[in-house]
């Protein structure tokens, strides 16, 4: 077979996604550490730790120089508030400076940081109060504050900015099903935190175009495209539209609009939101098929299952569904911005699925961007096994597979992959054929 190739611009961003509190380990003095001390929270009783050992260890130099070996150009990290201010009334020069050191280090080994600002996890004294800040309006200011801080300080080597990740799992975790801290369950906190959540982005926003005019400044959504089980079935078709208008592009049409939607009540004005995107973030895993189901009124009357020609991880908390990706993709140019595909990737130990899930995915990337829609950059989530929330280290995302006791990293076929990919900037028949043959006549008929 002639040997065929998918390139990407030469300016095309390939990197990998972090998250502070999953890969610095020690995160003591934030909400989700007390959660974890909590019995049944976590998966089999795990415990983060020393995590990737980024925080007290240094290894971020270590991974870094990995991402520049094989060839990554860009990396998103995040910053943790906790560390920052630990108290309200305390700044922490020594924790900005070391985030300083880090933004510094990507520079220097020729990679572009994009920095998070907010990633599912708080100080003790924004969620140790009464009731957490993020369901009062005081923590706009709070969280401006931060940004400015952080801003300030990281400024000089950065200008790719998310505010909060994911506020949409943010929101229903902790407010909805309580798998995160504060672990409520109630509709009407919820939609008060999803409000404060778009008022403290906003806010955000208006801080960092301040210090830096020219920075792009996004706010990730996990994006699920949901399909109705039977098109011709309207109860089907009008439960996947609710799912969906509440969860994937809830917080994507309130930046268009300034509204936002609501459960049982009218929309809520939040003008300030308007505009507020510099380019769309994209979270992209799997996309789910639903079916309307009276019994399920907390899924808002529909029951999801994976479509049924995707494939599932061991746990079935993701599914391979490169349609499903390419479906997002066209729903997120329709914003008209441009794209970042600020995460996507599966968990899954023995690397057989990732390496499908890698080149299946990055084969509808391509179709994007051959179509001309702005796609700049891409970044897997994550370069090493990290700690992956409620399920601990049940879940490995990483390239690189982590001993949690000798922190040792062994690379997964897949960082070979994709480190192939990335130094070629393309997708090409010859690595199909090395790592994934069985995809070969389907993705170079
Ligand atoms: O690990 C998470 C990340 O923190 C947010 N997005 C989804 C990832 C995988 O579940």
């Amino acid at each position: 077979m002639a040997r065929a190739t998918h390139s990407f611009p030469d300016s095309f961003l390939w990197g990998t996604a972090t998250s502070g509190y999953q890969v610095e380990g020690q995160s003591t003095n934030t909400d989700f550490w007390r959660w974890e001390q909590l019995p049944g929270r976590i998966a089999q009783g795990h415990k983060s730790g020393r995590a990737c050992d980024w925080w007290e260890g240094g290894r971020w130099r270590e991974d870094f120089d990995r991402a520049a070996n094989d060839g990554h150009s860009a990396h998103r990290l995040s910053v943790e508030w906790s560390r920052v201010q630990p108290a309200p009334d305390r700044w922490d020069d020594a924790a900005l400076d070391y985030y300083r050191q880090m933004v510094r280090g990507l520079r220097e080994r020729g990679l572009t940081p994009l920095v998070t600002l907010h990633h599912f996890v708080n100080p003790l004294w924004v969620a140790d109060t009464q009731r957490n800040l993020w369901e009062s309006a005081e923590i706009v200011l709070l969280f401006a504050a931060y940004v400015r801080k952080v801003v300030g300080a990281l400024g000089e080597f950065v200008n790719l900015w998310a505010t909060i990740n994911e506020p949409n799992v943010y929101m229903v975790f902790g407010w909805v099903n309580g798998i995160f801290p504060p672990g409520k369950k109630s509709i009407f906190a919820a939609m008060r935190v999803a409000a404060n959540l778009l008022r403290a982005h906003a806010a955000a926003y208006c801080v960092i175009h301040e210090l830096q005019p020219q920075a792009l400044v996004g706010l990730p959504i996990h994006f699920r495209p949901i399909f109705p089980a039977h098109p011709d079935f309207w109860p089907d078709r009008w439960v996947a539209q609710t799912q969906f208008n509440l969860f994937s592009s809830l917080f994507p049409d309130a930046v268009r609009t300034g509204r936002l939607r609501q459960v049982l009540r009218p929309s809520l004005p939040i003008p300030e939101a308007k505009g507020t995107l510099d380019y769309f973030a994209l979270n992209y895993y799997s996309a789910d098929v639903t079916r309307f189901d009276l019994t399920n009124p907390r899924e808002l009357f529909g029951r999801r299952s994976f479509p049924t020609d995707a494939e599932p991880d061991s746990s079935g908390l993701y599914a391979s569904c490169p349609l499903g990706f390419y479906e997002a993709l066209k729903w997120a140019r329709g914003l008209r911005l441009p794209i970042y595909v600020t995460e996507n990737g599966i968990g899954d130990e023995t690397d057989g699925l990732r390496r499908r899930y890698l080149v299946t995915h990055l084969r509808q990337l391509w179709r994007a961007v051959n179509f001309n829609w702005n796609v700049r950059g891409y970044f897997h989530w994550s370069l090493v096994d990290n700690f992956e929330w409620e399920r601990g280290w049940t879940h490995r995302f990483g390239l690189y597979a982590l001993d949690t006791e000798t922190q040792v990293r062994t690379p997964r076929p897949s960082a070979r992959l994709y480190a192939e990919i990335c130094k070629s900037r393309a997708l090409s028949s010859d690595v199909v054929a090395q790592y994934t043959p069985e995809l070969l006549e389907t993705l170079f008929p």
